[in-house]
């Protein structure tokens, strides 16, 4: 332990603590930016300067450690005015258009701004007239709200290892974005949206898709659906105050009713289905000398990085379409039918945590019957917006049931919102159907969990042990494909998710996701599984009716044109 004092209040912690943890446990809150708690430091902008005694210049309060006898001052005429300049030199060359901004009211500049009371500055606005850049279905980046603080570069570089986007030019033209400004469509990037996750300001944002969809819900000839993700329910209250974690599906359903949704229905149930046909496809591959690993297929920001990085292993993947799509393609066939209506007329909305989905729903190969499965997705975000903006009172509304036929999910669908989630739902299915015998236990705790990679193994018969292995964030996912590039994976099966924590910590969940918000969701997704009276995919009777009635089996000739699809290079 080390002993100091900050604004004379004496307090002990660990050796190794830096002078902003420290001060927290004082209940003083150092302003900073380019600090995030699950970052490494980087002492990019400054900002949380305070002074050591016995030190000439101030010090960064988020990369200096405590040392014995250390004496902080944090708000001192000479601290404040420091601070106060930086942020008026960001401001100076800031856009500030907070009015129009999608993080006006969740931004943690302006938070500042009010914070130092800032109602006029000494500088005068310089601010780049830098382009826009919205060249994809997914992300929109403006410059221009760049506060170069270097988080999305981290997260973009480090965390998932896909180096788009970079710090360029020197001094006052210094810059973060792709190499030579190039748009991020023309880049590898996956779309994950981690860079927007972590930005304090708006200058990198999910695209906005809100108005398409109010135009669609006012159109008196469109039958306009919704489905809900499994990661969506447990962050959506996080945006209207409710705690972290909380379970929100009622509220949800019942809040997209009162939009002017026509019908409500759970990703679940879809991922039910991805389950019954992933674990048949497992089987199949082992039985029949199929290419393994096999590797899941949900996650569009995995997608679009194997495609990118790894486009020699594209047979690894399964050729199952996400839930999201799959749902997509019943909407507009078994549904279309059961209701006599035509798939044009037919408008379907994704409510999605993710900013890759929206790539993956506007990719040529989700269309079902010449028309396009999923219209429109909304973030988690984006449907706070919406809802905030029909003046809704989330956190007061009573709660609904989903709609029927694709209403009803069992815990197996209800965990793939967490890493590890599509390993254990598929694990539950593919033990019983190779076993012929009840599972006794559905749990898989192994492969439940933050870590970056897990592996499990499960006996499936005298001379079957199945060996699994579950990432999630791209450098992980990295780690383990490289092992199957140089033939020495030891897996048959493998579950990749782009995002860290899987999609409860997705691109398009509300700002400020961190590590212990991350973990709050997982066990409530656990929770739903755990309370549900239908844990496995293959026990779901509306699943079963589905198959009987309409699909057939399991890799049959109508779930082959559906629900499955191929990646080329
Ligand atoms: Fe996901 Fe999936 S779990 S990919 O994370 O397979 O986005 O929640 O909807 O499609 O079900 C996301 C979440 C989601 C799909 C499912």
């Amino acid at each position: 332990q080390v002993t100091l004092t900050i604004d004379h209040k004496r307090i002990s912690v660990p050796e190794g603590t830096t002078i902003l943890e420290a001060a927290k446990k004082v209940a003083v809150n150092i302003p900073h930016l380019c600090y995030h708690p699950d970052q490494e430091i980087k002492a990019n902008c400054r900002i949380c300067v305070v002074e050591v005694k016995g030190s000439r210049k101030l010090s960064a309060a988020c990369s200096t450690r405590v040392s014995e006898g250390m004496e902080v001052l944090t708000n001192t005429r000479k601290v404040r005015d420091m601070q106060r300049g930086i942020l008026e030199l960001m401001l100076a060359n800031h856009n500030q258009d907070c009015l129009k901004c999608h993080r006006n009211g969740n931004c943690e500049l302006q938070d500042l701004c009010e914070r130092f009371n800032i109602s006029r500055t000494h500088l005068e606005d310089a601010v780049d007239a830098l382009p826009l850049d919205d060249s994809n279905p997914a992300l929109v980046r403006d410059s221009s709200k760049c506060i170069k603080c270097g988080r999305c570069v981290e997260a973009c570089q480090s965390v998932q290892e896909v180096h788009v986007l970079t710090h360029s030019h020197r001094s006052i033209r210094f810059n973060i974005a792709p190499a030579y400004e190039m748009p991020l469509e023309e880049t590898l990037c996956v779309f994950c949206g981690q860079c927007a996750a972590v930005c304090p300001t708006g200058a990198i944002v999910e695209k906005d898709d809100t108005e398409l969809v109010w135009t669609a819900i006012e159109d008196p000839s469109k039958h306009v659906i919704v489905q809900v993700a499994p990661a969506v329910r447990v962050a959506l209250g996080d945006s209207f105050g409710l705690p972290k974690g909380e379970i929100v599906t009622g509220k949800t359903v019942a809040a997209l009713r009162r939009l002017g949704f026509d019908q409500v229905f759970d990703t679940n149930f879809t991922a039910d289905l991805t389950i019954m046909e992933e674990s048949h496809e497992l089987i199949h591959r082992l039985t029949h000398g199929g290419t393994l690993p096999m590797v899941t297929s949900c996650s569009p920001g995995w997608i679009n990085y194997i495609e990118g990085v790894f486009d020699d292993l594209l047979d690894h993947l399964s050729t199952c379409k996400s839930p999201q799509q799959m749902f997509g393609a019943l909407s507009k066939t078994y549904y279309a039918e059961l209701k006599g209506l035509a798939p044009e007329d037919i408008f379907t909305v994704s409510i999605m945590p993710c900013t890759a989905k929206k790539y993956e729903a506007a990719r040529p190969e989700m269309t079902s019957g010449g028309v396009r499965e999923v219209d429109a997705v909304l973030t988690t975000r984006e449907l706070a917006r919406m809802i905030g903006s029909a003046g809704i009172e989330f956190a007061d509304i009573d709660e609904e049931q989903f709609d029927n036929p694709f209403g009803l999910g069992t815990g197996a669908g209800a965990i793939f919102g967490a890493t590890g989630g599509v390993m254990e739902a598929a694990l539950r299915t593919a033990y019983e159907a190779v076993t012929g015998k009840g599972l006794p236990n559905p749990d898989f705790k192994e492969v439940r969990g933050l870590d970056g990679i897990k592996e499990a193994s499960v006996v499936l018969g005298d001379d079957l042990v199945l060996r699994v292995a579950v990432a999630n964030g791209l450098s992980n996912a990295k780690a383990l494909m490289a092992e199957v590039r140089r033939g020495e994976s030891p897996y048959h099966f493998i579950e990749i998710m782009a995002c860290p924590g899987g999609c409860l910590g997705g691109g398009g969940q509300p700002i400020r996701s961190t590590n212990d918000i991350k973990e709050k969701r997982m066990d409530a997704l656990y929770k739903i599984d755990q309370d549900l009276p239908i844990r496995k995919s293959h026990k779901n009777p509306d699943i079963l009716k589905l198959y009987e009635t309409w699909l057939g089996e399991p890799l049959g000739h109508k779930s082959h044109e559906l629900l499955h699809t191929h990646y080329h290079k």
